[in-house]
């Protein structure tokens, strides 16, 4: 076929590096950017198939979100704006390994076991971050996608082109596939969710947020306009001089808890940090002391998922609520959640898709990964009810308004993956809704004190996990060791799992102080080698 001949042209252009092996991860393709060209020509080949073979549109995103500048990286988004299933996890890693010379064979193979009717239409958006390996290699996927109608988008966050896919697949149901179109949505729910909150002082609507010298950064600056002032940014790090992620960004704040380099705060200010493609997002604030408090993914999720539930309640609405977690969400957002808030709350897996799959089991699932990636999911017939609601005449005003509220609510959430933009427009209304400060919501819970470690070990593989990667079933004696370190110490829990994305054990602990869990992870961690 013509097609074929084309592929062996264009992919001579995009040779594979003999002996490169490369897996798709967690999120993707991840590596230094000069490995990457012909992973990004063959995902170019590999989303145009995946797009004939669902005869919808498909994403193609190229970032390393958080890793540092000279790594890149590509994902593929499937048609709802989710991440691609597992077995095309598979056929991208074959394809993405195979030789120079087996290519066409290894494609036809994905074709044929798929049933693919390559005389199908394909569609493919292509979207890009700031790097500078990003103009390059986006254009590399773009060969891959060659003449087949690939739409590019150039610059976008991560969740504007899942966002994009999601409404180019559902006729526009979902909003415009447009950046404005976005904004437009977006913002103007964040608009009608917080009509209503009067007396918001200048000091209310002011946030202090760290672009991370990256993608997200460049897109607030756009969007500044569609908030009408009702939200007033100061955007540090916006790219102009520091390099991405650098000293900065959601990743940094987390791990190092401590606010990005060189970001003047004053106490009680708040503030926020995404992370390089802007899917993430964590605040934080210092008090009039200088201590430095985190609000992570756990406090999001717990300051989302009160004020659903309250709102279910005042609606009369009777929906399935829950909260999706992963083995790192502190010990005390957890038992606030399930003993206080009582709601449901369910661990899977770290890695966005796992949570994301939970979540869709119920009317309202919030997911959120303590590192800040997450947001919330609304059956359809959830959606349903909410939206009957609100246009129903004969409910009394305090249902009414509830349901009004929660309408809104949706519109400003992106339901197609965790987005920092959009969280960010969510947590600023409920904290103006609520009238809250940020000093006030995180106090609805105090965090265990925890430390993450990295080990590296000659092969990380040995260590398999079960129950959410909680526990380690190899090598044997491991789990009994820990069990034993953790007796030691009061309110102490710890796991040891492999990164999906680095080449390390990583160690978690957290214990009812900072030198208990300090001491905890050290000590588990020298039971890992
Ligand atoms: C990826 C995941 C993130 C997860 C992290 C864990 C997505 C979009 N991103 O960045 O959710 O927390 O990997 O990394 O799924 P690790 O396996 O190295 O700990
Ligand atoms: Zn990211």
């Amino acid at each position: 076929m013509a097609e074929f001949q084309e592929i062996s042209k264009l992919s001579a252009l995009h040779p594979k590096p003999a002996g490169l092996v490369l897996q798709y991860g967690t999120s993707g393709f991840r590596t230094n950017a000069k490995q990457l060209d012909h992973i990004m020509f063959r995902m170019g080949l590999l989303a145009t198939v995946r797009s004939k073979k669902t005869k919808a549109t498909i994403g193609v995103m190229v970032t390393a979100s958080h890793n540092p500048e000279e790594d890149n990286g590509v994902k593929l988004v499937d048609p709802m704006g989710e991440m691609v299933t597992q077995d095309w996890e598979e056929h991208a890693t074959q394809l993405a390994n195979a030789d120079q010379e087996d290519l066409l064979t290894a494609l036809k193979n994905i074709i044929e076991k798929e049933a693919i009717n390559m005389s199908q239409e394909a569609n493919v958006f292509v979207g890009k971050d700031t790097r500078s390996s990003s103009a390059s290699l986006s254009q590399a996927v773009l060969d891959g996608v060659s003449a087949l109608g690939g739409h590019n988008y150039g610059l976008v966050t991560t969740p504007q082109l899942h966002y994009m896919v999601c409404c180019q697949n559902t006729q526009g149901k979902y909003g415009e596939a447009t950046v404005e179109g976005y904004y437009t949505k977006f913002c103007q729910a964040f608009i009608q969710l917080t009509k209503n909150t009067s007396n918001r002082t200048d000091d209310q609507k002011h946030l202090c947020l760290d672009g991370a010298n990256g993608i997200g950064a460049l897109k607030v600056r756009e969007m500044e306009s569609h908030l009408k002032k009702e939200l007033q940014i100061s955007l540090n790090n916006d790219g102009s001089k520091g390099r991405l992620n650098h000293q900065c960004g959601a990743d940094y704040v987390k791990v190092q808890q401590k606010p990005p380099t060189g970001v003047k705060i004053n106490p009680g200010e708040r503030c926020c940090s995404f992370d390089g493609d802007a899917d993430r997002i964590v605040y934080y604030y210092t008090d009039s002391e200088g201590t430095f408090h985190l609000l992570d993914g756990d406090k999001m999720a717990t300051l989302i998922s009160t004020f659903l539930k309250e709102l279910l309640t005042q609606a009369g609405l009777n929906l399935k609520i829950a909260v999706v977690q992963t083995a790192y969400a502190n010990g005390s957002s957890t038992h606030y959640l399930e003993n206080t808030m009582k709601v449901l709350v369910r661990c899977t897996k770290t890695g966005v898709k796992h949570l994301h799959h939970v979540a869709q089991e119920f009317d309202v699932g919030v997911y959120f990964e303590a590192n800040g990636h997450g947001t919330v999911l609304f059956s359809k017939a959830a959606e349903e009810k909410i939206q009957q609601l609100a246009e129903d005449t004969n409910v009394n005003d305090e249902r009414k308004k509830a349901a009004l509220l929660l309408r809104n609510t949706i519109n400003v959430i992106n339901q197609t993956v965790g987005d920092a933009i959009s969280d960010m427009l969510l947590i600023e209304a409920i904290l103006a809704i609520k009238g809250m400060t940020i000093q006030q919501w995180d106090t609805i819970y105090t965090d265990l004190p925890n430390r993450q470690l990295k080990v590296k070990v000659d092969d990380r593989r040995v260590i398999d996990t079960t129950d959410a990667e909680r526990r380690a079933v190899t090598p044997a004696g491991l789990q009994e060791a820990i069990d034993n370190l953790v007796k030691k110490y009061r309110q102490a829990r710890s796991f040891v799992r492999p990164s999906g994305t680095e080449d390390v054990v990583r160690v978690y602990a957290e214990a009812d102080t900072q030198e208990s869990a300090d001491a905890l992870a050290h000590e588990v961690s020298l039971a890992v080698y």
